[in-house]
């Protein structure tokens, strides 16, 4: 009876001293390493917001969402190219932007890695002030 409760108990013992043990740092690594969500709408012909601030070797993920019924680019090719970015498969071939459909929403995974000043700009509308302001500090 107790070999039998022994054996019967240990797995579940076992099981919840391993899930401790991952768990633990586990949580302390994803809080650190977890991005900072930053959220921007595109309509016509306008980006909401289009002044961003982003602090250096921090990790982010930019939402980008169409709201229009247009096509939207949101081109920042020299924040792309001075970032560490970990789906440049979600950007065109050039790596300069995102381009959204109508409806459509994307999401960038980068670091910046360089302080400085880049122009944000919708490059179809651009004439209409579909630009904005990114700050990297
Ligand atoms: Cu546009």
């Amino acid at each position: 009876m107790l070999h039998y409760l022994f054996k019967r108990e240990r797995g579940p013992l076992l099981a919840a001293i391993l899930l401790v043990a991952l768990a633990v740092p586990g949580a302390a690594f994803a809080v650190e390493s977890k991005p900072k969500q930053v959220t921007v709408v595109t309509t016509e012909s306008k980006f909401t917001p289009n002044k961003l601030t982003f602090r250096r070797g921090i990790p982010y993920r930019l939402h980008i969402e169409n709201r229009g019924k247009e096509m939207h680019e949101f081109n920042a090719a020299d924040l792309f190219k001075s970032s560490k970015i970990s789906n440049p498969a979600v950007l065109n071939p050039d790596k300069t932007e995102l381009v959204l459909k109508p409806g459509e929403a994307k999401d960038l995974s980068f670091i910046p890695k360089k302080a400085g000043h880049f122009r944000l700009v919708c490059p179809d509308h651009d004439w209409a002030g579909m630009t904005g302001e990114i700050t990297v500090e």
